[in-house]
């Protein structure tokens, strides 16, 4: 199949696309290396050391013989969106290319604005393009778990049976999202939810839970093919955090009481959930949501499986609670169903000691990168983070 995907230089868009095409199918990678500017202008490098895109597929092609196409250009400008589909004419194209963090964009009123219009311009122009040249390819989006928040009764994939004064309907589930970058998720599923019915389109919006780790198979081919890993309290996830802090001694940052309970996933999984996907693809005019997560942690038991993990490799680790800097619920009621992958035939790889120390061994071979700097948070959600961020900029 002819498969594009937009932030192929990104931490989970660089392994899908290889991914794919070691499963035979025709991939191109889409980026306009926005993350690295973000990345440069908080000082926020990636652990491991990240060749360019170009050097990337180069590699590629020599260890394993197989071609990527490459494409770089930005998705906000609708002619190079336009061209690229009219080109490439894909059948399946995976949209991992947006401003993913939710305390970027909180930072301030321009990375605030400047998230949303990214985010839903680019998707925008991906349908409007779709419409134009590529009407009967498959739109596999990457949306978030943190589009629904954290409701006080089950969340369902995608839609709600609501009985409302003896009628009956199908409904989108309600949205509660947590941050400006999580509004701009639910922005996208609309337009999405919106572009299917008005012009036939077919979407998975794949509401993702958190992904961990660092390795997949095709990473561990080369060093040269090594994915963008952060840390940082701006672009790295909770757990990837836990398993530095432990390695470089500080003690592991859980917000608040920790009871923050989140769907997670090994970022192994989201490369089959996408491909599973992709072989699944839905009806034209059908725009479908699954839940794409494997396990449910609190924070607090997270970082708790990071310190007596760390610890038996001599790393002796505190846990502290900091205030917590984002306005969350820290005890609540969390059952998000997510069977919708696995009926697909979704086989788990779940968190393990053996994982968990996959991951430390590699923060530990590339320890002398960890900048303790950009560890702690200073991104407030109450909107005044503007004068700590000008120190982490000036401090790194
Ligand atoms: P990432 O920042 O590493 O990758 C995103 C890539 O998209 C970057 O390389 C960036 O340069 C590119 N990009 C952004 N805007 C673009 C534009 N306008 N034109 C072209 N390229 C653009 O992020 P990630 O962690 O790989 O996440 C990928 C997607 O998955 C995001 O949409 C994110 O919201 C979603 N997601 C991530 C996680 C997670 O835990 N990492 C969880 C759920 C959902
Ligand atoms: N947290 C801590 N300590 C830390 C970092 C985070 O306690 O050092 C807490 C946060 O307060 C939050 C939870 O851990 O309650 C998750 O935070 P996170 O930074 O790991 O993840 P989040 O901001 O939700 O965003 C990440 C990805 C985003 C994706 C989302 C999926 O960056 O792209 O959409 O996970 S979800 O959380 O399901 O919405």
């Amino acid at each position: 199949m002819r498969i594009i995907v937009l932030g192929g230089d990104g931490y989970l868009g660089w392994p899908t696309a290889m991914y794919l095409s070691a499963r035979d199918h025709e991939v191109a990678v889409l980026d306009n290396f926005s993350k690295r500017g973000w990345e440069a202008e908080l000082n926020a490098e990636p652990l491991i050391p990240i060749n360019s895109l170009r050097h990337r597929v180069r590699a590629w092609k020599e260890v394993t013989g197989r071609h990527l196409s490459l494409f770089v250009g930005d998705l906000c400008e609708y002619d190079f969106v336009r061209d690229v589909l009219r080109e490439f004419q894909p059948e399946a194209i995976v949209h991992f290319g947006e401003q993913p963090s939710a305390p970027f964009s909180m930072i301030d009123q321009p990375r605030c604005i400047m998230t949303q219009v990214n985010n839903i311009t680019g998707t925008l122009n991906i349908l409007w393009a779709m419409r134009e040249h590529a009407p009967a390819a498959h739109l596999v989006k990457l949306g978030t778990m943190g589009e629904y928040g954290t409701p006080n009764i089950d969340i369902e994939e995608g839609f709600i049976q609501i009985e409302h004064h003896g009628r009956k309907d199908l409904l989108p589930y309600p949205k509660q999202p947590g941050s400006f970058y999580h509004l701009s998720k639910v922005h996208d599923s609309h337009n999405i939810t919106f572009a299917c019915k008005v012009w036939k389109l077919r979407s998975t919006d794949l509401h993702q839970g958190v992904v961990y780790g660092v390795a997949t198979d095709e990473t561990e081919l080369d060093e040269r093919l090594a994915t963008s890993f952060h840390y940082d309290e701006v672009f790295g996830t909770a757990l990837n955090r836990f398993c530095v802090q432990a390695i470089a001694g500080i003690p592991l940052t859980v917000y608040g009481k920790g009871g923050q309970t989140r769907g997670f996933l090994n970022i192994r999984d989201t490369l089959r959930c996408v491909e599973l996907s992709i072989l699944n693809p839905p009806q034209a005019g059908e725009y479908r949501a699954f839940n794409q997560f494997t396990q449910m942690f609190s924070i607090l038991d997270l970082a708790e499986t990071v310190q007596n993990q760390a610890q038996k490799f001599g790393f002796r680790t505190a846990i502290k609670h900091l205030p917590n800097p984002r306005v969350e619920a820290e005890e609540h009621y969390y059952n998000p169903r997510h069977q919708k992958l696995l009926d697909l035939g979704l086989q788990p790889h779940l968190l393990s000691d053996v994982l968990v120390d996959s991951m430390l061994v590699t923060i530990r071979d590339h320890a002398h990168r960890i900048r303790r700097e950009v560890i702690l948070p200073r991104v407030k959600w109450d909107g005044t983070s503007e004068a700590a961020v000008k120190t982490y900029v000036s401090v790194s």
